[in-house]
């Protein structure tokens, strides 16, 4: 029996389609809820039923909250995918899908408004036993002495953080004492414009961290498993290009270490679905940075070198159902390593909306195309400009790199422009093949580049 009798996807583009093969798979039947533009995408040809919900601007489509209650109503479905971004941590959007008796496959609303506030984020995490960076433990002090004292504990640079920001937004570092006071103000006054919020607190800044992110799977019986980790270091301006599991240098006994710590942390704030800890590791060491309550894009990484289907466990645990695998039957096999594929200008990264003429898909042992697009293909310029993401799993990261050049070179995608090119230069260059590259590399590389 399967656990719901029919999901709403209230996503676009490939990973609707991701969610979508999941449901066909359970024996779920499946509702596309889509913008006017989106009327072609492949999953919305391929779901059960289908709803147009609105016109291409997100705002009034894919983050109308009524239109896709209405559609769920409509539809009789029993629960709703939020996919990532758009909705997939709006605590709100779960709580009024709950209220309406619905289930939102996710966590409960008080841990993704928990972990939306990253000063609450960090003081539950510190308090379930995660390492954290270094520094104010909750919002900045209005006692201006005592702030600067502070930052002269912690050390220069420090890191003035939005408790409303995350993922790269509202942050600045100061770098001289000087500039303490007069940065805390414009990171207020930016957090307040932005988000609504003034709070800011302050961590020391860790100048060449890796990024390195741990996958949790819990379901709401106390049972919490992590699922290893990803490098995810490749990125420029906030943006993931390159993807890894696991990540370059972590030992087996690293791995553990951290993973039960997080899991722990889990079981402790009665987490439910899949979760990812954030952190940066420096010297040897981890740092908890913040907490993603969403599947995130580069999930299929770890789902290649575990064999577990993510999207399928998620729908499980939702369902309240007890986690299908434990601790001890998780295994880590081989490396995987994902290349996102937008539609952009491979130099400039100007996004480069058209129409995809012509399409062929690579293939072959271990390569992994998670794609909606198909020849005829109108990328539309409304939403962001990543169009699939190829993933290469091998027995090790050279074997993994080794098929993914192969798998570069036999894709065909005419009619858009797409970083195809920008992927064949990364995974040819030294350093990166070495591995453990940190997260400024590649915009140092892209610096030089440029001359
Ligand atoms: C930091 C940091 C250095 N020190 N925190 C940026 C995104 C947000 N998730 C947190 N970020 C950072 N926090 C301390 N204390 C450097 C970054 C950072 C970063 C982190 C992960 C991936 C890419 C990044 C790019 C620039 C800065």
């Amino acid at each position: 029996m399967p656990p719901f009798k029919k999901i709403v996807i209230a996503n676009r583009g490939e990973i609707a389609l991701r969610i979508l093969r999941a449901c066909q798979a359970m024996g779920i039947k499946t509702v596309a809820v889509h913008s006017t533009v989106d009327r072609n995408l492949k999953h919305v040809g391929m779901a059960d039923e289908s709803v147009c919900i609105g016109p291409a601007q997100a705002t009034e489509s894919y983050l109308n909250v009524p239109a896709i209650i209405a559609a769920m109503e409509v539809a009789d479905a029993e629960a709703v995918h939020p996919g990532y971004g758009f909705l997939a941590e709006n605590a709100d959007f779960a709580e009024r899908i709950e209220e309406s008796g619905f289930t939102f496959i996710g966590p409960r609303a008080e841990t993704i408004r928990l972990m939306g506030d990253k000063v609450s984020a960090i003081k539950a995490m510190r308090d379930a036993g995660v390492p954290c960076v270094p520094g104010s433990n909750g919002p900045i002090d209005k006692d201006e002495r005592r702030t600067q004292r502070l930052a002269d504990e912690i050390g220069y640079p420090v890191l003035i953080k939005a408790a409303a920001g995350g993922g790269g937004r509202g942050m600045r570092v100061v770098h001289n004492p000087l500039d303490l006071l007069k940065s805390i103000q414009l990171t207020q006054q930016e957090a307040k414009a932005g988000f609504g919020d003034a709070t800011v607190y302050m961590e020391k800044y860790l100048q060449n961290p890796r990024h390195i992110e741990i996958q949790v799977m819990a379901d709401g019986h106390g049972n919490a498993v992590h699922l290893g980790e990803r490098d995810c270091s490749m990125q420029r301006r906030h943006q993931k290009v390159i993807e890894e599991a696991p990540a370059p240098g972590i030992t087996p006994e690293q791995r553990e270490q951290i993973g039960s710590i997080c899991t722990e942390a889990c079981r402790r704030i009665g987490y439910i679905g899949a979760g990812t800890f954030e952190f940066l590791f420096e010297n040897g060491e981890f740092y908890f940075i913040e907490m993603n309550t969403r599947i995130q894009v580069e999930h299929p990484v770890t789902e290649m070198i575990t064999g577990i289907d993510l999207i399928r466990a998620q729908i499980l645990a939702a369902a309240g159902e007890p986690l299908p695998f434990s601790q001890d039957e998780v295994s880590f096999v081989g490396h995987a390593v994902e290349c996102r594929i937008n539609a952009e200008d491979p130099e400039k990264f100007m996004p480069q909306p058209g129409t995809v003429e012509t399409f062929h898909s690579p293939g072959g042992p271990g390569v992994r195309v998670d794609s909606h697009v198909y020849n005829g293909y109108t990328v539309p310029p409304n939403y962001d400009s990543m169009i699939g993401k190829l993933i290469c799993h091998a027995e090790s990261r050279e074997a993994a790199l080794a098929r993914m050049r192969v798998a570069l070179q036999e894709i065909v995608l005419d009619g858009v422009q797409t970083n195809i090119p920008l992927h064949q230069w990364l995974i040819e260059d030294r350093a990166f093949r070495k591995g453990g590259t940190n997260i400024h590399y590649l915009e140092k590389l892209l610096a030089d580049r440029a001359g």
